[in-house]
């Protein structure tokens, strides 16, 4: 998202060894060592800065972009108080959208800079936002396991070094937990049902369950932020430990569900205290990151419509700002 694709201030951007003052970067240092913050006031070598708005801004899309398959089937909910619940859950997503592009905003770039580079394709999104969503079980199932990988990565967030993306991170874990409750709750009900429903939401678990597996990224092997983003406190667990977590804590909320996990190799292993489990398709993941998914092309061309089709609501809010301003002023005089 970012990386190749995000402008920062020239100021901001200006070589770490040349702006560089060694008093500046030693308490950047003891704070990040002594498990303080850092605020958007204070000094911060250009990498971190450059990291921060590179993971927030590709979160903040990721909240924005999933919106979109769970939005598809606001139209189609079964019942009135389904509805409900997904119009909110889906408006919570945008709220979690908005606190995010704040928070990055914090760091010097602007929100009409990171929202170009998602439009033109040069921003990443979370890989999970690109599959469809076939029945109403995949609701479901989005609650339950993409909300749930969610929150797995995102609770080590709040401790995160940066204040503002912390802080924004409290919030959003909280509404993430009721977005999974709800979600196997509606699972939970569906099980109780009819056959083909049962087969419906099996469906959507095998359908899902290995994409969920891919959301923690890249193995640690072959992660390359993950190190030194880990110094500066901004990730504080990896990539492979947070998916074995949510492995560990999935594997017996499935079985009191009902619903086998499609995975052979799946089992308990006595020695190690967790799950192993098989091979997750690297090959289908990059791919799907680097836009060749089921779904990437029309997510995109949807975001696209509807930042254009909202340019008046824009114009006019400016414009009624500044008359806003205008008159206040003249009210001063
Ligand atoms: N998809 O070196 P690492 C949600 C990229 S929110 C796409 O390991 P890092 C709520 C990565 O950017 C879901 N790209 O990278 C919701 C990097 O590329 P770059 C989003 C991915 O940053 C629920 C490259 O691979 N959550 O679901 C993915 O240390 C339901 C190498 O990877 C967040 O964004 C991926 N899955 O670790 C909404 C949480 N994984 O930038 C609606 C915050 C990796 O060098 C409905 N982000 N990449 O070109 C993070 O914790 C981290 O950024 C990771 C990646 C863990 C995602």
């Amino acid at each position: 998202m970012y990386t190749q694709a995000l402008d920062i201030h020239p100021q901001l951007a200006t070589p770490l060894v040349a702006t560089e003052d060694a008093h500046k970067q030693t308490h950047f240092e003891e704070t990040i060592n002594h498990e303080g913050k850092i605020e958007p006031r204070d000094w911060m070598p250009a990498h971190y800065r450059k990291t921060l708005v590179r993971q927030i801004s590709q979160h903040a899309h990721s909240e924005i972009v999933g919106m979109l398959p769970e939005g598809n089937w606001i139209s189609r909910a079964p019942s009135l108080k389904r509805k409900a619940i997904l119009i909110a859950k889906v408006q919570d997503e945008a709220g979690h959208g908005l606190y995010l592009y704040s928070a990055a905003e914090t760091l010097g770039t602007s929100r009409d800079q990171m929202l170009e580079a998602l439009h033109t394709g040069r921003a990443k999104y979370s890989s999970i936002f690109n599959y469809p969503t076939l029945t109403w079980a995949d609701v479901g199932v989005i609650g339950w396991l993409v909300d749930g990988a969610a929150i797995m990565n995102q609770i080590p967030l709040c401790r995160c070094s940066y204040g503002p993306y912390a802080r924004a991170m409290v919030r959003i874990c909280k509404e993430e937990s009721f977005h999974q409750r709800q979600g196997f709750e509606s699972l939970m009900v569906m099980m109780q049902g009819t056959p083909e429903q049962q087969a419906m939401v099996q469906d959507a678990v095998n359908r899902w369950w290995w994409k969920c597996l891919a959301m923690f990224g890249p193995p640690d092997s072959d992660s390359p932020n993950s190190e030194q983003s880990k110094r500066w406190g901004i990730k504080r667990i990896s990539n492979d430990d947070l998916r074995q977590s949510f492995i560990d804590a999935t594997v017996p909320q499935a079985k009191v569900l009902g619903v086998s996990l499609p995975d052979p190799d799946l089992k308990w292993n006595e020695e190690r205290q967790h799950h192993d489990y098989g091979a997750i398709d690297w090959d289908e993941f990059w791919a799907t990151v680097n836009g060749k998914g089921p779904c990437n092309k029309e997510r995109l061309a949807t975001r696209v419509k509807a930042w254009e089709d909202g340019a008046w609501v824009r114009e006019a809010a400016l414009v009624h700002a500044n008359k806003q301003k205008a008159r206040q002023s003249k009210e001063a005089a």
